[in-house]
């Protein structure tokens, strides 16, 4: 399990990292004070599906990175398309009847993939902007259609938008709202479509027409003359690969339409493939008016997000909005375009959208599947290269651990410390690996989630609490 060594750092210098990490790093999504009492792991080298820390360790990406690094680490392509648009043009703005070649093509050749209704591209750098980009086009548009009243947007419980305090605000995490007094005026949500969470009683088809219909009644209880949009993840990703009903976004996309509310696809996670069609919204049929995207466009090799906008906003901006007041320095930076070009390139030639479709995704459903065997997992489930686990004290009367125990994030560590990355979302357990993992490395990689399965086990029975 070593990578060669002239990769790995000292021991001498791996504790220097560290120490220099907690006297100055402040971490996003952390506890400053526990990390810097255990020490970060830190990552010096990644290589198709593996990553590897200063210790020599490999351990096998099954996030990633953070869901973005699809087409695998160590890709010269992207590096020499960054490099050489570096050399020609590291920067120029497009704010002032200005623009850039990479930008005009990547928008280009994001609408050729988009639904066909859905043909301007806005550019961001990360899918928080390009969610706070979506509030701001969403909220002039209803002023151009002389409708300014509509001002509320929905959101859902457990869904994840972004960190900033659009982004923040139109997710449904609890824990950041209680930080800065979220969600900013004007933002309201509904409970997501969880099936073993909240609907478990009924078959899923029936469930899933059910939690739709919250968005009709919440659209109800706010007035639906000030409702603007509806915000939602195809799959939640942060939130612990919540994949709804297949009812559910047909039942979404009738209300929007039938109250005339804009639909906005968060594809920050699900677009550039994850689910084995170029947008989420493709795999379930809806018709969005936005879609944010970030993360897979670049496969993580450098910022860039942004906003796909469907006809009928684009033509009220275009046609009557005058000026839109919105931008940022980095919208539309030539080299984040030239890497997404790149990027892009590599995905349709490699086929890597279809392969997943074809033959990961079916692969990694019968063999992620089998871990519901396990006496710790009440319910497996996949879709595309997303997966989740729920672990569970009693499984057949789906009986859950004691929070407290963080049962979680105790597979978690086992996970890391066996070599596979597996995030912990409560007692969820997700994995959404790169694209070019192997039908040989998804077996690998099940194997290794079983053993790590096992040793959570154990270590719970030595405590007692199974
Ligand atoms: N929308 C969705 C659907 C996301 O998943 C964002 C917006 C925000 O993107 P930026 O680029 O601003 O981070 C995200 C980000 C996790 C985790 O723990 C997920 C994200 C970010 C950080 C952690 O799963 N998703």
């Amino acid at each position: 399990m070593n990578a060669p060594l002239r990769y790995a750092l000292s021991e001498a210098q791996t504790l220097a990292i560290q120490a220099k990490d907690a006297a100055h790093y402040l971490h996003p999504f952390t506890d400053f004070q526990a990390l810097a009492q255990i020490g970060s792991r830190v990552i010096v080298r990644g290589e198709g599906i593996y990553i590897y820390d200063s210790r020599g360790n490999r351990i096998l990406d099954g996030m990633s990175g953070l869901w973005n690094v699809n087409v695998g680490y160590g890709r010269r392509e992207l590096a020499d398309a960054a490099h050489k648009q570096m050399l020609e043009l590291p920067f120029y703005n497009s704010f002032f009847q200005t623009a850039n070649v990479p930008a005009v093509e990547l928008a280009a050749t994001i609408a050729a993939l988009a639904p066909a209704h859905m043909q301007h591209i806005f550019y961001a750098n990360s899918g928080s902007e390009a969610n706070d980009t979506i509030v701001r086009m969403v909220r002039r548009y209803w002023d151009l259609q002389g409708q300014p009243q509509r001002q509320v947007i929905i959101g859902r419980h457990n869904g994840y938008h972004g960190s900033t305090m659009a982004g923040a605000s139109l997710g449904g995490m609890w824990g950041m709202h209680a930080q800065g007094g979220l969600p900013i005026p004007g933002i309201v949500h509904i409970e997501q479509p969880y099936h073993y969470g909240l609907g478990a009683d009924m078959p899923a088809e029936e469930f899933g027409i059910v939690a739709a219909g919250w968005l009709e009644t919440k659209i109800l209880e706010v007035g639906a003359d000030k409702v603007a949009a509806f915000i939602g993840e195809p799959v939640q990703g942060a939130g612990g690969v919540i994949i709804p009903p297949t009812t559910y976004w047909g039942e979404i996309q009738r209300i929007c339409d039938k109250y005339g509310i804009l639909l906005i696809s968060d594809e920050v996670i699900c677009g550039f493939g994850r689910l084995g069609s170029w947008f989420g919204c493709q795999h379930y049929g809806t018709r969005p008016d936005l879609i944010a995207f970030a993360k897979g466009v670049t496969s993580g090799y450098i910022p860039l997000g942004g906003v796909i906008v469907g006809d009928r906003v684009a033509a009220t901006l275009i046609e009557k909005g005058g000026e839109f007041n919105h931008g940022y320095t980095y919208s539309g930076h030539p080299v984040a375009c030239a890497v997404a070009l790149e990027n892009i390139r590599i995905l349709r030639e490699e086929k890597l959208v279809d392969n997943l479709a074809q033959t990961l995704a079916p692969h990694l459903a019968r063999r992620f599947g089998e871990l519901a065997e396990h006496p710790l997992v009440a319910l497996t489930e996949t879709l595309g290269l997303v997966a989740g686990l729920v672990l569970a004290k009693d499984k057949r009367s789906r009986t859950p651990f004691d929070e407290s125990l963080e049962v979680g994030m105790i597979c978690r560590r086992h996970c890391f410390e066996n070599g596979v990355v597996m995030r912990a979302v409560g007692d969820r357990m997700i994995i959404a690996p790169p694209f070019i993992i192997t039908v040989e490395q998804i077996d690998q990689m099940v194997a290794l989630i079983r053993h790590c399965l096992d040793l959570t086990l154990a270590e719970l029975k030595s405590k007692g609490h199974v």
